[in-house]
């Protein structure tokens, strides 16, 4: 049995790749194995069927050989420890790319988690104006502090690896504010990153299947 990644049916983000199954397509194209996507509509998500896969109900989920599982930190970590191409072997190196997993995970994403969501679902609060500016400070300075450690290197530490895949990932969500622009260091890191044809394929594959989606005869 081969492996199976769940996304949207259709991407709330039009086929711009910010939801979190592309760091799940990204990391199996860099690795090169195969895999099918099941998309599910909201509904299902929320359904039994999805909610045994996923408690939470939400996408990704990740399913190969009776093994199911959620959480694209998890997942990620999953692929890059079971095949080769994401990981360093050497131990310290590894346990430091594991770090870089959970830095990016839950020191960098949530301030930019906090940013974004601000953006889209309390723009028409009567504090929006006044609240913006902090979330947005909170992402500068997480921000400052990782371009200051990422200097002139390519990537995080050596070699790609998938502390860069999770890290670029994080970041990307940035893309559709403008933010990154004000980071260069940031901004060329991620360029490499989206450079890079493993993520080239998993992004032109989820906005293929956005645009399926979107055509007037696939309409609910
Ligand atoms: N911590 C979990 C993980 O990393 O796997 C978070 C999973 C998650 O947030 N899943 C989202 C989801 O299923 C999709 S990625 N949401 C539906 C729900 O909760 O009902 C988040 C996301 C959604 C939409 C956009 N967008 O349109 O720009 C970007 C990112």
């Amino acid at each position: 049995m081969g492996i199976t990644v769940t996304a949207f049916e259709r991407s709330p983000d039009r086929g711009l790749g910010l939801a979190r199954d592309t760091r799940v397509r990204w990391a199996l194209e860099e690795v090169g194995v195969p895999f099918e996507v099941r998309h599910v509509s909201f509904q299902a998500m929320k359904e039994p069927a999805h909610l045994a896969l996923h408690p939470f109900g939400q996408i990704p989920t990740y399913e190969e050989d009776g093994l199911a599982i959620f959480e694209t930190g998890a997942i990620v970590f999953h692929i890059a420890e079971k095949y080769a191409g994401l990981m360093p072997s050497e131990a310290n190196a590894r346990t430091r790319a594991i770090t870089w997993i959970f830095a990016a995970l839950n020191s960098v994403e949530p301030p930019i988690l906090e940013f974004a969501n601000a953006r889209i679902l309390e723009r028409d609060k009567p504090w929006y104006a006044e609240r913006l500016p902090l979330v947005e400070e909170r992402v500068h300075c997480k921000l400052n502090q990782l371009s200051a450690r990422l200097g002139g290197a390519e990537w995080l530490d050596g070699r790609f690896s998938a502390a860069d895949l999770m890290m670029v990932s994080v970041l990307l969500r940035l893309k559709p504010s403008g933010m990154l622009s004000g980071f260069p260091v940031l901004a060329a890191y991620v360029a490499r990153g989206e450079a890079r044809p493993a993520y080239k394929r998993a992004f032109d594959a989820q906005l293929a299947d956005w645009q399926a989606a979107s055509q007037p005869d696939s309409a609910p």
